[in-house]
């Protein structure tokens, strides 16, 4: 069984509140950071956890908080980017649902480290009733004197703000959150500079994950060390992961990442297995970002070995044969599901959701998409698959931000893997519709 370290105490009664969160041993980190520990000695810690961001670039959290840039006098701030959109993710949405005082913990200490005395949280507009829900824990942190001025006693003063998006899918992208929390259209910026130098108001400004910040918790309480001692090579610690799709047990799990593939789908403890006793098809492991696998890629690397559920592992050293472990939005595809069609509803949503700035994601994205229609609608030709290739190399690389590749990586592992399926479509017209329930629509 994997070890929990952020979702323990999550089925508690009222641990959604603060006694019960306090009287479970809640802000035991917050003590220790600003009475015990300096800011440095906090960054340190971090750094030797290994904790990588868990919003779907796995960058070293600790690197990225050094990188902060310090001119005199000018404020800096944390932002706690839980705009969680992408299709398959949900563990976000069930921390702060269910543990938002974990997250507010995390959040103090982490503002504390990086001297942030104005933290704010970007959430998804849709997520209005969690907004209450951290609004109220908000309240009872400042009500304790974990949150306002001088908190504990430290000298420390830190306000947060939850800041809702309005429903754009970009403004998960760093530097578009910034623009949005700033008041403007979420068009994302050109990095260099990175926020840590240049963020919110052109402040520095760190950008984390709901869940990496809420991991700052039990990094403190058990010291960097002994956090990295779980898990295996660079992937340390417990990663929540959201599974969805064909399985008999969709749901939110924290797994050590040394687990297999095989167990997380097939043992009782995690997905339960397959609906109906169906084959494994294919599983888009990280949110829709990242390439699907076939079955026979995920189970076993190309080398043979067991697969794991970790970030070098799934990415098995390069798309042609892994993945990535993104966001941890795993879906699952049985035997009956259509790759072309799986592939178009993909394609729709980033078409909707490309901020139209760079014209390779902006046209691209929409060409993609009216492709794989004519393509799952039996109206497409042989070449139409070349030609969608050829769209998804001309966007990968050639964009603002990742959006572009976002779009173009399904793409591009839908054919790799699977076109045979792309084929079949264009030689059976009548078949596919059929199969698929009728014409797939706009
Ligand atoms: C200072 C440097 N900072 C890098 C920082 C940078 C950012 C982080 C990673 O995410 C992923 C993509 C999809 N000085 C720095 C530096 N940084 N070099 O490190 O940066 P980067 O550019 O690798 O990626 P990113 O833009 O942060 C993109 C995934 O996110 N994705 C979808 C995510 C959706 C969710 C969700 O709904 N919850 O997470 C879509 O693209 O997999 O790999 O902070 O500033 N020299
Ligand atoms: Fe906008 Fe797409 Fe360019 Fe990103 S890649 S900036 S979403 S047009």
């Amino acid at each position: 069984m994997s070890k929990k370290l952020l979702l323990e105490k999550a089925h508690i009664e009222g641990i959604r509140f603060y006694d019960v969160y306090r009287r479970e041993g809640g802000y035991r980190s917050v003590e220790k950071a600003l009475k015990e520990m300096g800011p440095e000695a906090i960054v340190e810690e971090v750094k030797k956890s290994g904790l990588r961001g868990r919003g779907g670039a796995g960058f070293p959290a600790g690197m990225k908080w050094s990188f902060i840039a310090k001119p005199e006098g000018v404020p800096r701030h944390l932002v706690c980017n839980a705009d969680e959109s992408e299709p398959g993710t949900f563990k976000d949405r069930y921390l702060m649902e269910f543990l938002p005082h974990l997250l507010i913990e995390g959040l103090i200490v982490s503002s504390f480290a990086l001297g942030s005395n104005a933290t704010y949280i970007y959430i998804r507009g849709e997520y209005a009733w969690i907004v209450d829900i951290l609004e109220h824990a908000i309240e009872e942190a400042r009500a304790n004197g974990f949150l306002g001025k001088n908190i504990l006693g430290t000298g420390f003063d830190c306000e947060i703000y939850v800041h809702r998006g309005a429903g754009a899918y970009i403004c998960g992208e760093e530097t578009a959150l910034i623009e949005s929390l700033e008041g403007k259209r979420g068009n994302p910026r050109i990095k260099p500079p990175f926020p840590a130098v240049q963020g919110a108001w052109l402040r520095p400004t760190v950008v984390n994950n709901v869940e990496t910040l809420a991991a700052v918790v039990p990094i403190i309480n058990m010291g960097g060390e002994e956090y990295a001692k779980i898990g295996v090579g660079k992937s340390t610690g417990t990663k929540l992961i959201s599974a969805c799709g064909n399985i008999n047990k969709p749901g939110v799990y924290e797994i050590d990442m040394t687990i297999s593939v095989e167990e997380f789908i097939y043992s009782d403890e995690y997905c339960g297995g397959i609906p109906n006793g169906k084959r494994l098809k294919a599983c888009i492991p990280g949110g829709s970002s990242v390439p699907i696998l076939p079955a026979n890629l995920l189970l076993r690397t190309a080398k043979g070995e067991t697969r794991l559920m970790n970030y070098e592992s799934l990415s098995d050293g390069g798309f042609a044969t892994g993945s990535m472990m993104g966001s941890g939005g795993f879906i699952v595809l049985d035997e009956d599901q259509c790759i072309v069609k799986n592939t178009y509803t993909l394609a729709r949503f980033y078409r909707h959701e490309s901020c139209g700035q760079c014209s390779p994601c902006r046209e691209g994205t929409g060409w993609m998409e009216k492709l794989l229609l004519r393509l799952e609608n039996g109206a497409g030709k042989l070449s139409d698959i070349d030609l969608l290739w050829d769209i998804q190399r001309k966007i990968e690389g050639n964009t603002i931000c990742p959006l572009g590749d976002a779009a173009a990586w399904p793409v591009a592992a839908a054919i790799r893997h699977f076109r045979d399926e792309f084929e079949w479509h264009v030689l059976h017209p009548d078949e596919a519709v059929k199969r698929n329930y009728g014409l797939a629509h706009y």
